[in-house]
């Protein structure tokens, strides 16, 4: 059923394993055509030109933009209890892991009377973006607005598209997901129009000023991703967040029934999902294979699954040893790494690209999407090879204050003015040397 790459005996270089691992076609810049035009739109007509993109890609028109507050606490009580009690099980465990990524101010005396001091401040509005497409994602609004409180944002707001079947608002779990973590201000707006109107903000239908934001995090489709690589400088933005990816490190000890179930746990986002396998066991890729034909053809979205796992972004890399197997999902940086192989937790400590990394038998990733503490908005394509999931740290600046006194900068002084003088900028070593009657020599 999958795809099968049999690299045993070679030993490729990571470009070369890069070059033919399996991958989806994604291809954000060919997008940017696309989004272009909604996003000058949007900025140059506001809300206007919101509601006529939103008309045309979610087939619905909200009455406005942001969602009024009564809704988002009618959404709380009327809540599954079940979907509830989850939803602050996830928030809990959140809590505590992003709690700890906290940064302190770290101060610095590098001479007598000189001190560099690193301060960290959070920006000051931030939105955040929860999918809404083939899926809802209540999960997501957790996962991006437990590190912006914990970092300190002042300023919240969470999108998500309007759904035609729920009158033009995002879907009820996204709303109760917000009011659920302190959230009161949620707009209704998805895709590219989403980020634009973030950046630039506008006023809503009956009058109410959307404050544009300084940072945009959270996953979405293709044209979300473009606009937010399109507008990054006037915003800041997380990592960017293609189609999900698993990639399983396994050996002969794995259950292949945990293998497949995994396997098709991502696939089940997207067609385009990538559940990647690499085993130095033929059994027991013959074995998931065999349990992925009932599993595929059982499971609720069987279509899209099937698509996922017969893509050209999914497969079986056969390996000689776990070593190799360490260098292919290297090479690859998947977004979500299952090490599922003897001693899993040594084999683990030796991965160097991933978005996340889960070890052993009994930590899926969908433990992770949903309620382990770690944080699902993660890199994908690649990405992990250079960036970080979301964290508390994704929305902080760190500043570095310098305070040196007359005597420490005296002090220096010369070196100063011999670098700027090396650099032909000799107005740099002036400004040291007025603060000295006109020399440091
Ligand atoms: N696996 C997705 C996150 C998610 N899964 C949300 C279910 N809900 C990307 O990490
Ligand atoms: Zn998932």
């Amino acid at each position: 059923m999958l795809n099968r790459t049999d690299l045993r005996g070679q030993v490729p270089t990571a470009a070369e394993l890069r070059a033919t691992l399996p991958r989806a076609e994604y291809d954000v810049d060919a997008a940017l055509h696309h989004v272009r035009p909604v996003v000058e739109a949007v900025r140059d007509r506001g809300v206007e030109a919101v509601l006529e993109y939103t008309e045309k890609f979610d087939k619905v028109r909200p009455a406005s933009v942001r969602v009024p507050r009564a809704l988002l606490t009618k959404a709380l009580a009327e809540l599954d209890p079940a979907v509830r009690a989850a939803l602050e099980e996830s928030i809990t465990r959140a809590r505590k892991v992003h709690e700890e990524q906290r940064r302190t101010d770290v101060t610095t005396t590098v001479v007598d009377g000189g001190t560099v001091t690193e301060k960290w401040v959070p920006v000051e509005r931030v939105g955040l973006y929860a999918p809404g497409g083939l899926a809802v994602y209540p999960s997501t609004v957790v996962m991006n607005v437990v590190p912006a409180q914990i970092a300190g944002v002042g300023s919240l707001v969470v999108c998500s598209p309007p759904q035609a079947a729920f009158d033009g608002l995002p879907h009820p779990t996204i709303l109760a997901a917000a009011e659920l973590l302190g959230v009161d201000e949620v707009w209704a707006v998805g895709g590219a129009q989403a980020v634009a109107l973030l950046a630039y903000g506008g006023t809503d239908t009956d009058g109410t000023e959307l404050t544009p934001v300084d940072v945009v995090t959270g996953p979405g489709n293709i044209y979300l991703t473009a606009a937010k690589r399109m507008l990054r400088g006037l915003i800041g933005i997380d990592s960017e967040a293609g189609p999900t990816e698993i990639a399983i490190l396994a050996d002969e000890t794995a259950d292949p029934v945990h293998v497949a179930a995994d396997l098709v746990s991502q696939a089940e986002h997207d067609p385009l999902a990538a559940s990647v396998l690499v085993t130095t066991s033929v059994e027991l890729a013959d074995a998931v294979d065999k349990d992925l034909v009932n599993r595929v053809a059982a499971t609720k979205h069987s279509e899209r699954v099937a698509e996922a796992l017969g893509g050209k972004q999914s497969g079986v890399i056969l390996v000689s040893t776990v070593d190799d197997g360490l260098r292919v999902v290297d090479a690859y940086a998947a977004e979500h790494l299952e090490i599922q192989t003897a001693d899993a937790r040594a084999v683990a400590a030796r991965v160097r690209n991933a978005g996340a990394i889960f070890v052993g038998a009994y930590a899926p990733v969908s433990l992770g999407d949903y309620c382990a503490g770690s944080n699902h908005v993660l890199p994908t394509g690649g990405f992990a090879r250079h960036s970080s999931g979301l964290s508390v740290q994704s929305f902080l600046k760190g500043i570095h204050v310098v305070d040196y006194s007359e005597d420490a900068l005296r002090e220096v002084a010369g070196r100063v003015v011999a670098l700027a003088d090396a650099e032909d900028l000799p107005a740099h070593g002036e400004a040291v040397a007025a603060r000295f009657g006109g020399s440091v020599r």
